[in-house]
């Protein structure tokens, strides 16, 4: 039987959910709209299935599936909207990871949020804050929105690091900004490339241990543009926490080193 594991999407309507799991997947996972009337009602969920191969190049390989529950297009969360829908995402499974997000100027009540993180912290969820379509608003509001993650965040635990524009708050969150794809503002002849994805998905493996940092592994397998990019600071980190690592090793037995380490080896050594 395949290995089990979840990552929920929450948010807004038109935030950039889809667009965001599509960037951090390195591929057309979801599908994303630019039409007003997209909202529906319905919770989405893309399971991505694979298998890794064994290290020592064996038959076996060991199956997973990685569900990631997006939340629906609804307009603005109420208290009660975000309870019902991530409720349900609990009942149904334990995520590894709460990524949600809120583009500049988007309705984004921190009440609703610290409700969300306050769930997570309580069954250990990961909650990575995004500021999504971090160009779609000027920089005032870009701002606020990230002084609001941090407000939140340092609430329930202090902030611990800062590097490469991410916030890191212990092992209870993360908080950044990204431009997931390409964005242009002809008027004002405003032109940015793809920022902060490889940041973001860097600050998920440093703060993931485990099994959730190997499901997180397998969800950004096939992003190529982390693993090239990326590839010098995964050496470094994988070297820190080689400790870790053994006694994981030591602990789950040889079956989880053979999930792992393919994956690793295959990326670093691509040039
Ligand atoms: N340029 C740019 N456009 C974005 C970004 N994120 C979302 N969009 C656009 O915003 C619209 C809504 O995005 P979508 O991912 O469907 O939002 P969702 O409803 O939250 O899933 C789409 O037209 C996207 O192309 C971003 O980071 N940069
Ligand atoms: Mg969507």
């Amino acid at each position: 039987m395949a290995k089990q594991f979840n990552i929920a999407v929450c948010g807004s309507a038109r935030v950039g959910k889809s667009t965001l799991v599509n960037a951090i997947c390195g591929r057309e996972v979801a599908r994303t709209s630019s039409s007003l009337c997209s909202v529906t009602d319905e919770m989405k969920k893309y399971v991505l299935n694979g298998a890794c191969p064994s290290a020592n190049n064996t038959a076996s390989s060991t199956e997973y599936s990685i569900t990631i529950w997006d939340t629906p297009g609804i307009e603005s969360w109420t208290k009660e909207e975000v309870e019902k829908h991530f409720t349900k995402i609990m009942l149904e499974s334990t995520p590894l990871c709460m990524i949600y997000c809120a583009s500049p100027g988007s309705f984004a009540r921190l009440d609703h949020l610290k409700w969300l993180i306050e769930t997570c912290i309580k069954s250990n969820i990961f909650c990575a804050l995004v500021c999504t379509n971090k160009y779609s608003g000027g920089s005032q509001q870009r701002a606020s929105v990230l002084n609001d993650f941090h407000t939140i965040l340092s609430q329930c635990h202090a902030m611990t690091r800062e590097e490469a524009n991410v916030k890191y708050y212990g092992d209870i969150g993360l908080c950044t900004s990204v431009n997931s794809i390409f964005y242009e503002d002809r008027e004002f002849e405003v032109r940015k490339g793809v920022e902060g994805i490889n940041e973001l998905i860097f600050g998920i493996i440093r703060s993931l241990k485990h099994d959730k940092l190997i499901a997180w592994c397998h969800t950004i397998a096939d992003n190529q543009s982390f693993w090239l990019t990326m590839r010098d600071g995964i050496i470094t980190l994988f070297n820190l926490c080689r400790p870790v690592v053994e006694e994981f090793v030591q602990k789950e037995g040889k079956d989880a080193a053979k999930f792992i380490l393919p994956l690793i080896i295959n990326t670093i050594l691509k040039k």
